[in-house]
């Protein structure tokens, strides 16, 4: 019973369906229960919640990721599926926080100031909040000195910045500097990501990761993670 429902989440996230209402990419799923109606009946059952995480949602998104790479599946499909995650961590997370499910660390996710492109931002936080993370998103336009707050408030693992247009970008290295003169750099791992960002003007700037796209992002995080045990 708790592998067909974890199955049936996997396909429904797979599918972009949050409710039954919801026709997601196959027709023939209309009026089956869509990923609300499954994580509730999970809990209900009193089902495992790291599984539900883990062999529902994540597992799902990999499959979303390889697709999208295939070239099967394209932004407004991935949207879709990040949207289901989402729906369903709304549903999971006040019962993840009283189970005391193990966290694997805490990122501060950010659009940089003067930029208000969120929509890739905000896929990268539910794929990381899917793979266990916790996530604080300061949102968009969000200045150096604003960062550099959070990071010294919260003590987050990673700094993600985002960035979308080419006059927002410097905005990053403002950021990186902003971190090293208030001492905070070396106690952060800075992940950068956005269409005009690459590997080269990463490692310019001084971040130590650049995120292709936002399943690069949770791997990049993940590769961290096992090497500093977060
Ligand atoms: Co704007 N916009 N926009 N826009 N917009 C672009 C970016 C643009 C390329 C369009 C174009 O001209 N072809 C262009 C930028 C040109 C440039 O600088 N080179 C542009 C412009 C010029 C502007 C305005 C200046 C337009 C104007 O007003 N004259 C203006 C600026 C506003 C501002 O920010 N101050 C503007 C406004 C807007 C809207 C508000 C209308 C809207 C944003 C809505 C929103 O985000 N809530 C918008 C949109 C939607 C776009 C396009 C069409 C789509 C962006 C998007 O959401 N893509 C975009 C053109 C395009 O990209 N085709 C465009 C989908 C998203 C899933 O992809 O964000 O790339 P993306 O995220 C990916 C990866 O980049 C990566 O993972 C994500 C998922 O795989 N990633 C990370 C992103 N962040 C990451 C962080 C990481 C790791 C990976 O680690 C932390």
């Amino acid at each position: 019973m708790a592998d067909d429902i974890l199955l049936l989440i996997r396909e429904n996230v797979i599918q972009g369906r949050v409710t039954e209402e919801d026709e997601g990419m196959d027709e023939g799923m209309v009026g089956q229960p869509g990923v609300i109606e499954l994580v509730n009946r999970a809990l209900e059952e009193g089902m495992d919640l790291e599984g539900i995480v883990q062999q529902g949602l994540t597992e799902a998104m990999e499959t979303v990721g390889q697709k999208f790479e295939a070239k099967e599946y394209f932004i407004p499909d991935m949207l879709a599926s990040a949207e289901a995650v989402g729906a369903a961590m709304d549903i999971l997370r006040p019962h993840l926080a009283k189970a005391g499910v193990r966290v694997k660390g805490k990122v501060v996710l950010a659009t940089v100031k003067d930029d208000l492109h969120d929509i890739g931002k905000s896929i990268v936080s539910m794929l990381l909040q899917g793979a266990g993370y916790m996530v604080e998103d300061l949102g968009t336009d969000v200045s150096p000195e604003a960062m550099v707050a959070a990071v010294r408030e919260k003590n987050p693992a990673f700094l993600g910045m985002s960035a979308l247009l080419t006059s927002t970008m410097v905005h990053m290295k403002e950021t990186i500097d902003a971190l090293k003169e208030a001492g905070l750099r070396d106690k952060v791992k800075v992940l950068i990501g956005g269409a005009p960002t690459s590997e080269e003007f990463a490692h310019d700037i001084g971040a130590d990761a650049y995120g292709a796209d936002a399943f690069h992002a949770v791997s990049i995080v993940e590769a961290f993670g096992a090497n500093s045990g977060c």
